[in-house]
């Protein structure tokens, strides 16, 4: 039994350890992946942001649940860039999420953060709160699409 929670345990550091393409048959799947998990991101993102500039009316448990998938979502695309995904398909990812990784990882969990925050006002109920995390967060989308996305 402790043997085989130790090679669990085990396993598991290095599937943690692999790169990100190792989750991925193929480097096209990663490339899918990522650009689908930002593409359905985008889609709940939009409603939040409706709802924000008053092109919708505030509804907010559409709201705290639009925020909830965005958070979700928010965590997966980061996997699909691993190496020899950035250009088995064709993608607008630029050079840059390679070549300076440690610039795209600090973009990648600014967005994160701001979308917490954004999940969290959400959850308040209150059309104020979700206007108020809503630039913020879009301006973290915008930030790393300027630096990394043709
Ligand atoms: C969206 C969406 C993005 C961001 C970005 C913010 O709704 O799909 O990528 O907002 O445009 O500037």
């Amino acid at each position: 039994m402790k043997a085989a929670f130790s090679f669990a345990v085990a396993a598991a550091v290095l599937l943690g350890a692999a790169p990100a393409s190792a989750q991925f048959a193929k480097p096209e799947d990663a490339i899918k992946y990522r650009q689908n998990a930002l593409f359905v991101m985008g889609q709940h993102f939009g409603r939040l942001g409706a709802m924000a500039n008053g092109r919708a009316p505030f509804d907010a448990k559409a709201a705290a649940d639009n925020a909830d998938i965005v958070l979700t979502l928010s965590q997966l695309p980061w996997a699909g860039f691993g190496p020899g995904t950035d250009k088995a398909a064709p993608t607008k990812a630029e050079p840059a999420v390679w070549a300076e990784p440690a610039k795209f990882k600090a973009a990648s969990d600014k967005m994160q953060a701001e979308v917490a925050k954004l999940a969290a006002a959400a959850k308040t109920g209150n059309l104020d709160n979700l206007k108020a995390a809503f630039g913020p967060t879009a301006a973290s989308c915008k930030a790393c699409h300027d630096d990394f996305r043709k």
